[in-house]
């Protein structure tokens, strides 16, 4: 039998840690023959929520699931852990500037790097789910410069399958016959999803989904906003934020990294930008990547025509400023 591996989940007693836990004690996060034991950390005012998360992990007798670490301290949460995700965070409140939430989450993403980067396994893998997502993991990359960039990520593909399921409508298809669709640049409203080079398996082969959705306008517009204002459309109907999807797709993003993708498919993940497709270096940045052997690499190659590009730029336009932001924090 393999030796269990400890999966971190910050802010665990929250929605989307509550939604996450059992998925990854069920095995959907590293597959079903890999034992696990969660550690979870919340704050002091969650630490009697956090206790009854515990309380029902236990009850549901999960096979794989092999101990469990419920704690308010960073260090005991993030000792010996092989994969960190981090959903814990200052959330913004009505009439807050954002100078404010960026600061909270600057100084909660500095320190919970130095727990990872003194505590956890060397090659610990971390996902970044916590908003300012793109930002709070370059925090935790500059302040845990001892974890190789390369495992430091933030989650766009909640993005990502938002807009698999979009086309999937639209085309009245299989979800899973829809491929290729890239989230670009900042988990915000800036982000760019691209169906440039997305398809759909269909009996006469891969089709491209411009050609089966024969609607320019459509896809330039309405598919590209309603992506980037999904989160805002499930608080408006659900009264709460996203953490189901949130949740699964946190998982798909693991999965796919540690078991990797497959063959002719790629996905979106935030990455440590090299410079790739023009753009600036050394920002978080969403590209299309493919996964082998527990590393990431960035699908290169691919044609950006002049409406992508000002995409391309915009987004990581916001992506620099939040960065200055960040960094004024820290001074
Ligand atoms: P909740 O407010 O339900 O849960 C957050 C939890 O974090 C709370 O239990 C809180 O006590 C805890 N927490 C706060 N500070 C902490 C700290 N310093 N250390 C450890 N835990 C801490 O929010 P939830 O709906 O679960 O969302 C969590 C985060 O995910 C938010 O920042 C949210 O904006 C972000 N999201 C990111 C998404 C993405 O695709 N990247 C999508 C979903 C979600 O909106």
């Amino acid at each position: 039998a393999k030796n269990p591996l400890r999966v971190l989940v910050t802010g665990a007693a929250g929605q989307i840690g509550y939604a996450l836990v059992p998925m990854i004690a069920r095995g959907i996060m590293l597959g079903p023959e890999q034992p696990v034991i969660l550690h979870m950390l919340d704050i002091q005012p969650a630490a009697e929520a956090l206790n009854g998360v515990k309380m029902e992990l236990v009850d549901a007798a999960f096979p794989l699931l092999k101990g469990v670490v419920a704690s308010t301290d960073a260090v005991e949460a993030c000792t010996g852990v092989n994969v960190a995700v981090m959903v814990g965070g200052f959330p913004r409140k009505e009439g807050m500037e954002r100078k404010d939430v960026m600061s909270k989450n600057v100084s909660i993403y500095k320190s919970q790097a130095s727990a990872l980067e003194k505590h956890a396994a060397k090659d610990c893998k971390v996902l970044v789910v916590a908003n300012p997502a793109n930002t709070n993991a370059l925090i935790l990359k500059e302040f845990a410069p001892s974890i190789p960039q390369k495992n430091i990520t933030c989650l766009t593909r909640l993005d990502h399958n938002r807009a698999l399921g979009q086309i999937s409508e639209r085309l009245s298809v299989q979800v899973s016959d829809v491929k290729n669709v890239i989230i670009w640049g900042n988990h915000s409203s800036t982000q760019y999803p691209d169906v440039n080079h997305a398809t759909v398996k269909t009996q006469a082969g891969e089709k491209p989904v411009r050609e089966l959705v024969k609607d320019d306008e459509w896809l330039n517009s309405t598919f590209i906003t309603t992506v980037q204002q999904r989160g805002a459309a499930i608080i408006k109907a659900r009264k709460l934020s996203s953490a189901l999807s949130a949740a699964s797709s946190a998982c798909d993003h693991i999965r796919d990294w540690v078991c990797g993708t497959s063959e002719g498919a790629w996905v979106s993940m935030g990455v440590y930008s090299d410079g790739s497709y023009n753009t600036p270096a050394g920002l978080i940045y969403s590209f299309p990547v493919t996964c082998r052997n527990g590393e990431w690499t960035i699908v290169q190659g691919l044609k950006i025509d002049e409406f992508s590009r000002k995409k391309l730029d915009l987004t990581a336009q916001e992506l620099s400023e939040e960065k200055s932001l960040a960094y004024s924090c820290l001074s």
